[in-house]
């Protein structure tokens, strides 16, 4: 199973080092009041019920400033490349420049965000700049506080953190912690063709498991799963409006690569599969290299 790795940012003093300690249960980063304590990331490997292995990673605060400050801020948000999640700390009601450019720079990388509004025992926040921030950016917004002491907001409590991060891993991930077979490619309202031969290879009275996983895919997600041989893709291409994709069986991609127009994605079961279950930008490296091979004999599974 991949093990995840979830990056806490912020500005400092924010109390990102005092966070990662309260998830871990334990000492594990320095906290102090004087800013700039953490100056290189620190991880903690740890097990989250219901996403699996993580490792939770506290960075250096991104308004570091001076020669050794911006090092410091290259390596924190040089950590959001191997980040799969992000959780974005600010307080006092502040959420600006900085704040929003570390969330615009996980949107560029597609690494989904908690914010987390942290010292609530000193100020809760604004229900105005909550509502801003969930319409904005889609996301929980968390009012939480890291002091022991704190009188807390009702439901404010570290278990809360963990179900957002919980909630944000299920969403992208089946049970198995594997990426859905049309992940990120399909949409509510989106209609997606399968073209599934039924010759004497297919299995018979049923379907084979990476279409069946597809089309549950896109019920799931509400859109229109359209599913034809061979011999009626043309038709079918000619008739519906709108199809996001084309997705084949490979036995038959080179016949149905003559039909589709080049304006509709066309994809296989095949691929689709491999790249939820492994690392698909390896395997896209792999296949560049082939034009590189030496004669030989090459196998590939
Ligand atoms: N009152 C209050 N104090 C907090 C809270 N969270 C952290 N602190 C205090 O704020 C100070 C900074 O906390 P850290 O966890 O070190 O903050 P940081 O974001 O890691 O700071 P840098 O490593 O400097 O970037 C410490 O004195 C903490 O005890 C909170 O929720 N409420
Ligand atoms: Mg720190």
């Amino acid at each position: 199973m991949k093990i995840r790795n979830i990056g806490i940012y912020g500005r400092r003093n924010v109390g990102k080092s005092s966070l990662i300690n309260i998830i871990a249960g334990q000492q594990v980063a320095i906290v102090d009041s004087l800013a700039g304590t953490t100056t290189d990331p620190v991880r903690k490997r740890m097990e989250i019920y219901g996403v699996g292995p993580c490792n939770l990673i506290d960075t250096a605060g991104v308004d570091d400033y001076g020669t050794l400050g911006e090092k410091r801020v290259g390596k924190s948000l040089a950590s959001a490349d191997e980040v799969d999640l992000a959780l974005i700390v600010f307080k006092w009601n502040c959420f600006g420049e900085e704040e929003e450019k570390i969330a615009s720079l996980m949107e560029t990388k597609g690494v989904p965000f908690i914010l987390i509004h942290n010292f609530a025992d000193y100020e809760n926040i604004e229900s105005a700049l909550a509502e801003k921030l969930k319409n904005r950016y889609k996301t929980d917004v968390i009012d939480f506080s890291c002091k022991p002491s704190a009188i807390l907001p009702a439901g404010s409590n570290v278990s809360d953190i963990i179900d957002a991060i919980v909630r944000k891993f299920s969403k992208e991930t089946d049970r198995f912690g594997n990426r859905t077979i049309l992940q990120g490619i399909v949409n509510q309202g989106d209609k997606i063709v399968f073209v599934c031969p039924v010759d004497s290879e297919a299995p018979s009275g049923r379907l084979i498991l990476p279409q069946v996983m597809a089309i549950r895919d896109v019920l799931d997600n509400h859109g229109t799963a359209i599913t034809v041989q061979p011999q009626e893709l043309a038709r079918t291409l000619q008739s519906v409006s709108d199809i996001k994709m084309v997705i084949t069986d490979s036995q038959v991609f080179g016949d149905v690569a003559n039909v589709v127009p080049e304006d509709i994605p066309l994809g296989s079961f095949s691929i689709l599969l491999a790249r939820s279950k492994g690392p698909f930008e390896s395997y896209l490296n792999g296949l560049r290299q082939i034009d590189n091979l030496c004669e030989g004999i090459f196998i590939a599974e």
